[in-house]
């Protein structure tokens, strides 16, 4: 080696060493920080653990579940509640399996949501060789979402970020994949050629302006009905569009429909809600507006006996994904476009000289709406132990009414049809529920998400069978010291805690131990637990979580005999005539 060469060799290192270098895990974090996004839910192991890691001393904030369905469905609420895509990390194969459910929940219910799942090496998975967690993952994420990517090289990490949430957000919102091969965390390039590589997505849910005919035409059948009616569905809580809407309902004057997680985007005791009429104006209306509402089983499709007589009514469906219009039944007036922008066109149609509906249509809705809560409101009260589904839940009606902020976690089945009904909202976007698939499961992750992204206390009402698919969470709830306070309606099992083997050897299919005591689970993890019987207790508590913060779990002990198969949904239940022991 001669002095030249050996000059020339010392410089090289001393420019290795001072040329700044990234990686792919810097990289995938500082994609996500550009593109606002400041919170991952997931589950270490490899090959991510230094992901998580690294993303929580870059200052994100990153939340450690037990189980990666629940930061799954943590993701997708999160994304429902800020436009944003929740993103959901979790390890190659089974986690990713995990994750998925999730991920395909959210695309079913429209909430944007990135999976990005590390995966094992492409050419040992390709041959099929064994590799550790192996599995083809983009293949199988594919057909349950609405996109799905895989990045192989640390420069098109930037890019892969933008195209996932771009396709989370943009259209109708729902699940991405991102497929992150083990190798590509530890890929090292030049720091500022990474920094370049980097896209911060422009625009990334672009409006969608209605066509003016559609609008026109839209409003002509309005104005031309004589009993019309608006139902709100969860898109138009999610278009974040609330004063427009608002407007829109109270110019009109037309009463409106919620459905279950629209509650609250105008307030439950509103004079022109018909929550309490559902029954007499879906038979009766002439002209229907569905904004950010699909005609699924949820709305018996549009069709059929609830609906009254067919061909008794015109359709006017806003939604911004085209293929939804005429997906049951002919739509009228179809209007694809964004609700924001909708509903400020149609907003314009709307002058002084609208003729709000007849008195005769308006007058009955509220007479009904009126007789249906003073028929309920006796069964709401009354301090009974055990409690009943109805005294339970008047007492915590009472509590959402007095604290209209808080966040209201929802599943179960009896637990979820009364509460839906009963507990009335009075703010958007403050009621998370198991949504299209009525899932079980999203209990913990929605709490989790829901005190994360707001900030605000949360009233978790579990059903203790809905409550058991992600009831390992409390402890996350704990360690991250959350405010979340969740009431299990323990009726000692689904639906009702009264089903018995007919051969007498096992537990009926139905009922879990008798007398349970959910409470317990809290005071391991040093939260806060109450075995409430009465009405009395259950107020006392929930209010003294709700002012402390601290994570309160109250096992609220519900006659077993109350409630009844599958809910409100026994019609959907097929049941047996033959071959039933008695
Ligand atoms: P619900 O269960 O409350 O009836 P769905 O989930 O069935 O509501 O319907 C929500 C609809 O809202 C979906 O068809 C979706 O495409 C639509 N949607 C979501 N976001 C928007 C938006 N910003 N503008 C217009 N439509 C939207
Ligand atoms: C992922 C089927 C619907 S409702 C329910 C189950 C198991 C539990 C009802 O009991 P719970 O409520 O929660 O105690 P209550 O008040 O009536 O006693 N698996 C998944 N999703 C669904 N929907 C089911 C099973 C189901
Ligand atoms: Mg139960």
């Amino acid at each position: 080696m001669n002095v030249t060469g050996s000059v020339l060799e010392g410089n090289k290192a001393e420019a290795d060493a001072q040329q700044e270098l990234t990686d792919g895990f810097h990289l995938v974090i500082d994609a996500l920080k550009l593109n606002d996004i400041t919170t991952i839910y997931g589950v270490p192991g490899i090959p991510i653990t230094d992901l998580g890691r690294l993303a929580q001393a870059e200052g994100m904030r990153v939340i450690s579940f037990r189980h990666e369905q629940n930061a799954g469905n943590a993701a997708a609420l999160a994304g429902y509640l800020t436009q944003k895509p929740g993103v959901c990390l979790t390890v190659s194969a089974p986690g990713f399996l995990n994750g998925l459910t999730a991920l395909a929940n959210a695309t079913t219910n429209c909430f944007p949501m990135i999976l990005i799942s590390g995966s094992s090496e492409r050419e040992i998975v390709d041959l099929q060789q064994g590799d550790y967690e192996e599995m083809d993952q983009l293949a199988i994420a594919k057909p349950l979402c609405k996109a799905a990517y895989r990045v192989l090289h640390a420069e098109d990490i930037g890019i892969a970020v933008a195209r996932a949430i771009r396709a989370a957000v943009s259209g109708r919102p729902g699940g991405v994949y991102l497929d992150l091969p083990a190798k590509l965390f530890s890929q090292v390039i030049d720091a500022a050629e990474g920094q370049a590589s980097l896209v911060k997505v422009i625009d990334p849910a672009p409006k969608q302006l209605p066509a003016p005919d559609a609008i026109t035409r839209a409003l002509d059948l309005l104005k031309g009905a004589e009993k019309p009616l608006i139902i709100l569905g969860k898109g138009a809580a999610y278009a974040q569009a609330d004063d427009d809407i608002r407007a829109l309902i109270e110019k009109t004057g037309i009463p409106y429909l919620p459905m279950s997680m629209a509650k609250g985007l105008l307030p439950d005791d509103h004079p022109q809600s018909a929550g309490a009429a559902r029954s007499l104006v879906l038979k009766e209306a002439d002209v229907v507006l569905l904004l950010g509402a699909r005609l699924n089983w949820l709305l018996s499709h549009g069709k059929g006996k609830q609906w009254g007589a067919p061909g008794s009514k015109k359709f006017i469906q806003v939604d911004i994904e085209p293929r939804e219009m005429d997906s049951n039944i002919e739509i009228a007036a179809p209007v694809v476009g964004d609700i924001g922008s909708v509903v400020a066109e149609m907003l314009k149609g709307v002058g002084p000289d609208w003729t709000p509906p007849p008195a005769t249509w308006t007058g009955a809705i509220r007479e009904k709406v009126e007789t249906n809560i003073a028929k309920m409101a006796p069964k709401l009260v009354g301090n009974t132990a055990p409690m009943n589904f109805h005294t339970a839940l008047g007492a915590l009606k009472q509590i959402i009414k007095e604290r209209p902020e808080a966040m209201l976690v929802n599943e179960g089945a009896n637990t979820l049809d009364f509460a839906r009904s009963i507990i009335d909202m009075y703010r958007p976007r403050k009621r998370l529920d198991v949504g299209t698939w009525g899932v079980m499961g999203i209990g913990m992750g929605a709490a989790i998400a829901a005190a994360v992204e707001t900030g605000k206390p949360v009233l978790a009402v579990e059903g203790d069978s809905a409550f058991g698919f992600s009831g390992m969470e409390v402890e996350t709830i704990c360690r991250y010291q959350l405010p979340v306070c969740i009431v299990i309606f323990n009726n000692n099992g689904i639906y009702r805690g009264t089903d018995t083997d007919p051969t007498g050897r096992d537990p009926g299919t139905t009922v879990f131990v008798k007398g349970a005591r959910y409470d317990k689970m809290m005071e391991a993890f040093d939260g806060v637990g109450v075995n409430a019987t009465t009405p009395d207790e259950l107020t006392r508590a929930v209010n003294a979580a709700m002012d402390s913060g601290k994570p309160t779990l109250i096992n609220a002990v519900i006659d077993e005999q109350a409630g009844t198969e599958s809910g409100r949904i026994g019609n959907l239940n097929p049941q047996s005539t033959i071959g039933k022991k008695a």
